[in-house]
């Protein structure tokens, strides 16, 4: 039993304190070593990286990832003396890490969490933009010299992965990249800001992404998090008015990356010198890189596409390059991915990709052994459900392999053009009345029961039935129609107002019933799907006002799609003005700045498509499908 001396406190005067100064861990029972570093850069900042040895290493190569996310908290989920149980979640991937036996490293860049310096969002590489000595590959790069020369375990190779900003830095380590560096993985990489990742799609803002600016850029340890006083969040934006306004009354004129934003609406030099796809196109590739591409990516759907579509062309870049794709969500790839949203595929698309793909390129790399690489595209063909391989994704020019599908009266869809097809369809695009990109409520992104991580696979029914949405829908297939590429919608259209946005989605409806899984009856899955914002229709640069009432055409480029529309299904198209709060409301009534839009510029608009003069341009082979 305890005396009442056991628990007597030094008497006053004396400093007491139940911690340790120094408390040791007993950890000689853990299957790794854990070295926490602060690395030196060539300007005298100091990175915090945390390296994880497995304990028998020897000869072992280095598979690195530069975070913005917090390296410590990735380093410690689930803490446990077993490597594989510490790394679960963010790019850890513990069978092809932990199992493959590589060394792990995680840094935080500059300016976040552990690392010294001064933070800034997707830090442009020097040049035009950036006159300091130092970007994201010089951090790369300085990083990767204290590693072979301070970790006596590895035999000197390093490959880089990572998921959206942790794909970004995979891509800019491939500027001047230290020899060292074998390999690269780029998921899901955020690429060009402006054309279609994370800030814009074609000039309209990602409403959604405020909060992630604030959390991010506000503070370094992301302690000032953002706040709302409204569950919905489309209320909340709708309350809002434009984004600069919403921004404003958090004090997000304080973030410099916000400022940029409110700065520069149009795809100016800004952008236009830091999108990565067109520098790489320059810089060329070095290092053996596989891209890796979501067909659902809720976030960055253009990133990896562009890098592939920029180099394949560049003989000196080809060698180097490979491409993944499958039917996952934002990083579904390193994740158990039997489920596309509700859609059972019947396989973990993530295991195949992982242990089939992603282990052998990294192991011929890094490894010293004789290991068979991949092919240089796998691609997972959607609808049907397989696995294919290519030397090289289908150009993106059209070419004999392309079909037409043409608006037709009657709201139908066909691949030839109806003789005496014509006249409009119209509906009103009401600002204060905004087509939700998912039923309603909107729960916001980083609840857990957010429909944020889905949102591209939501059936579509709920946006067809409003009257603001036009639906066109062809006849029953009676054979397959594969579709590989980014097909590009020609829209004749005109609008009352001065300017508009034009979403168009393509959509893959399902049979009426459909046994296997009887909840997929008649669901409208979304294929691909993007925006337009009207005023950039003949030049991002340049936007210009829509002349009212005179037709126009809208050229809308949709992701990148490879699916099969089986025997019974029907291939729908969407078209709608507003996909809220996803993307800002246009107001309507051309203003220079629709980011600070006044209020009184929001005005109903009624638009009228063109029957005979709209179509979609498939990259695909229609043979007797309808
Ligand atoms: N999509 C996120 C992002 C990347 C780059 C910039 C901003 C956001 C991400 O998942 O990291």
């Amino acid at each position: 039993m305890l005396t009442q001396t056991a628990f007597a406190r030094p008497g006053a005067g004396s400093v007491y304190t139940d911690m340790p100064t120094d408390f040791h861990e007993i950890n000689s029972t853990f299957d790794y070593v854990r070295r926490d570093v602060m690395i030196p850069m060539r300007d005298g900042v100091r990175l915090h990286t945390i390296i994880l040895v497995p304990k028998d290493a020897k000869n072992a190569g280095m598979l690195m990832t530069r975070t913005p996310y917090n390296a410590a908290h990735m380093a410690s989920l689930g803490s446990s003396s077993h490597m594989a149980s510490i790394l679960p979640g963010y790019d850890n991937m513990p069978d092809v890490i932990v199992d493959g036996g590589y060394i792990r490293v995680l840094q935080d860049i500059r300016g976040k969490y552990g690392s010294e310096g001064e933070f800034v969002m997707n830090r442009p590489m020097r040049g035009p933009l950036n006159s300091t000595a130092v970007d994201e590959s010089t951090d790369t790069w300085d990083t990767i010299e204290w590693l072979v020369h301070n970790v006596p375990q590895s035999n000197g190779k390093v490959g880089i992965l990572g998921v959206s900003y942790d794909g970004y830095t995979a891509i800019t380590a491939l500027f001047h990249p230290h020899p060292a560096l074998k390999v690269s993985v780029p998921m899901n990489p955020m690429v060009d800001g402006w054309m279609g990742d994370d800030w814009f799609h074609n000039g309209a803002f990602r409403e959604e992404m405020l909060p992630y600016i604030y959390d991010q850029g506000a503070t370094r340890k992301n302690t000032a998090e953002w706040w709302s006083s409204t569950f919905d969040a489309y209320a909340f934006f709708l309350n809002g008015v434009s984004a600069g306004a919403v921004g404003k009354s958090r004090g997000m004129d304080q973030i410099g990356f916000f400022r940029q934003l409110l700065t520069h609406p149009a795809y100016d030099t800004w952008w236009q010198l830091q999108a990565l796809d067109r520098l790489l196109s320059r810089e060329g590739l070095k290092v053996p890189t596989m891209l890796v591409h979501s067909l659902w990516d809720q976030e960055d759907n253009y990133g990896a596409i562009a890098v592939y579509d920029a180099l394949r062309k560049h003989p000196k870049a080809r060698p180097n390059l490979w491409l993944a794709m499958g039917p996952w969500n934002h990083g579904g790839e390193i994740h158990a991915a039997s489920m596309l949203g509700s859609i059972d595929l019947h396989s973990d698309t993530g295991l195949y990709f992982r242990r089939h793909v992603l282990m052998p390129f990294l192991a011929h790399y890094l490894k010293d052994e004789a290991i068979a690489l991949p092919a240089r595209v796998t691609a997972y063909r959607s609808g049907e459900d397989e696995w294919e391989t290519m030397d090289s994704l289908p150009a993106p020019e059209c070419d004999d392999q392309c079909s037409f599908l043409y608006f037709q009266q009657n709201h139908g869809l066909a691949f030839k053009k109806a003789s005496g097809s014509s006249g409009h369809f119209t509906y009103v695009s009401d600002p204060d009345h905004p087509v939700p990109y998912v039923t309603l409520p909107v729960v916001p992104k980083d609840n857990v029961n957010s429909g944020w991580r889905w949102w591209l696979t939501a059936d579509q029914r709920n946006a067809a039935a409003r009257p603001d949405v036009l639906s066109l829908t062809s006849e029953v297939l009676t054979a397959p129609f594969t579709i590989t590429g980014e097909p590009l919608m020609h829209l004749t259209a005109a609008t009352t107002g001065t300017d508009g946005d034009f979403v168009v989605k393509l959509i893959d409806v399902y049979p009426d019933e459909v046994a296997s899984q009887p909840t997929m009856g008649g669901y409208q899955l979304m294929v691909s799907g993007n925006i337009l914002r009207g005023r950039y229709r003949k030049s991002f640069e340049r936007p210009e006002p829509i002349p009212a009432n005179k037709k126009q055409i809208y050229p809308v480029r949709l992701p990148m799609v490879n699916h099969t529309f089986l025997p019974g299904h029907r291939i729908m198209i969407q078209v709608q003005s507003s996909w809220f709060p996803l993307y800002d409301r246009n107001p309507q009534t051309y203003v220079d700045n629709i980011m600070v839009a006044p209020k009184e510029a929001y005005k109903p608009a009624t638009i009228s498509v063109d029957v005979s003069e709209s179509w979609l341009e498939l990259h695909g082979s229609a043979k007797s499908a309808l």
